[in-house]
């Protein structure tokens, strides 16, 4: 594999933004870092047009900030082997087009082929990362290539200046406010500035009182289309971007959902990340502010022990009263253990945000220290290619 060696990412939307939101992120970094051609096709481009406005969902090839962007049709396309790429990525076990799989067998050289994983931060990863999968018909393995937190995984996404930039807007007070009145948020200079994304099962009503009747002065902004149910009942009116209210001590206002960046610049520019899912978790690491993690539920609860694996981690050298803070106020947030009232935890919460915040800036650091997913993903391509 080879910079201007053409990659296709195949994506299926499953639900959320995540699954686009990785792979649009991912092929950004691959052609502008690594000069790759990338291909993205993608099965439902909605999604995406939330991230990236200016493409066109009806469209179906287009080229945008680098990657051409190709709808992955329902129906059963034909491939050559032209049409077929020298590396192809399968995001999210998505299943590859049967028509594309047998193109890529009769290449003179097969594709590097992998299926990047969900990320978790569980012991197991280590063991599975980087195993082959021969087909069971065709001459062709697919690897499986898993993110991670650890030297023996793939990795987290992060670009090449990111940190450059975080610390550029984090440094600048006038950078700050002035992304914030771009969004139109008023930001009073004693107020703690909250971003929130999360699931709509997350006890958003009573941290939104325990916010409002803590006296001190809060301002939690969401994008649209978040926790609309709670958020409407609080601004009794339709949580449509542009409406806010203040009750008490919090002001909630709700932003339009924004663009994939202006999201990472949200995220350095508040106080405290509410984020859900994966993408936003690894994004609000990097963001190097303290974050709470909604953590997509799944069967049989295999996603408390994700929670527990991954709290772990990043607690384990925090100070022992702030780490139990940390993962009090994450058990409560994710309904796991009752862990006592979402006020005092609240309270708890925001007097340990300047410890956290710095150890927060050494995570992100020792994190910086592992080589990107892109990178570590360009090495394994060259390896297996
Ligand atoms: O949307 P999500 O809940 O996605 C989830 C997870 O990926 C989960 O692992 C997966 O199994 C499930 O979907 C199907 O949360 P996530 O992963 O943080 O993705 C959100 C994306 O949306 C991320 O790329 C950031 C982006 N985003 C914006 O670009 N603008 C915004 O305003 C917001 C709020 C998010």
């Amino acid at each position: 594999m080879h910079s201007s060696d053409k990659l296709h990412i195949f994506c299926r939307v499953i639900d959320n933004f995540g699954d686009a939101g990785v792979c649009w992120r991912l092929a950004r970094q691959l052609a502008h870092e690594h000069h790759v051609e990338v291909t993205l096709w993608i099965d439902e481009l909605g999604s995406l047009k939330r991230m990236c406005a200016e493409l066109d969902a009806s469209a179906n090839m287009q080229s945008a900030r680098g990657v051409t962007v190709r709808r992955w049709p329902s129906d059963d396309t034909a491939f050559t082997p032209a049409d077929t790429a020298d590396a192809v990525i399968e995001a999210f076990a998505c299943e590859l087009p049967t028509a594309y799989m047998q193109a890529m067998a009769k290449r003179e050289k097969t594709p590097a082929w992998l299926n990047l994983e969900y990320l978790s931060a569980e012991e197991w990863v280590e063991g599975c990362h980087a195993l082959p999968s021969p087909h069971p018909s065709l001459p062709l393995s697919k690897y499986f290539f898993f993110p991670g937190f650890t030297e023996r995984t793939g990795g987290l996404l992060r670009e090449r200046n990111l940190f450059t930039q975080r610390d550029s807007l984090q440094n600048d007070l006038v950078a700050r406010a002035a992304f914030f009145s771009q969004l139109g948020v008023q930001l009073p200079l004693s107020a703690t500035a909250v971003s929130l994304f999360c699931y709509p099962q997350a006890p958003l009503n009573t941290l939104f009182e325990a916010m409002q009747d803590d006296g001190h002065p809060v301002v939690c902004v969401a994008p649209e289309s978040v926790a609309t149910d709670a958020i409407g009942q609080f601004l009794q009116q339709a949580p449509i971007a542009g409406a806010s209210a203040t009750r008490g001590a919090l002001t909630v206002q709700v932003l339009p959902f924004l663009d994939q960046d202006d999201y990472d610049r949200l995220l350095w520019a508040c106080d405290l990340n509410f984020i859900r899912g994966e993408d936003s978790l690894v994004r609000a690491q990097w963001a190097a502010r303290p974050f709470i993690w909604h953590i997509y539920a799944q069967d049989e609860n295999a996603h408390v022990i994700k929670l527990d694996a991954f709290l772990g981690k990043y607690t384990e050298r925090m100070p022992p009263a702030d780490a139990l803070t940390a993962t009090r106020f994450h058990l409560a947030w994710n309904g796991i253990r009752d862990t006592g009232s979402i006020a005092s935890q609240w309270r708890d919460l925001r007097a340990a945000l300047p410890d956290i915040t710095q150890h927060g800036r050494q995570w992100a650091q020792q994190l910086s220290h592992q080589d990107d997913l892109a990178t570590a993903l360009m090495g394994f391509l060259r390896k297996i290619g």
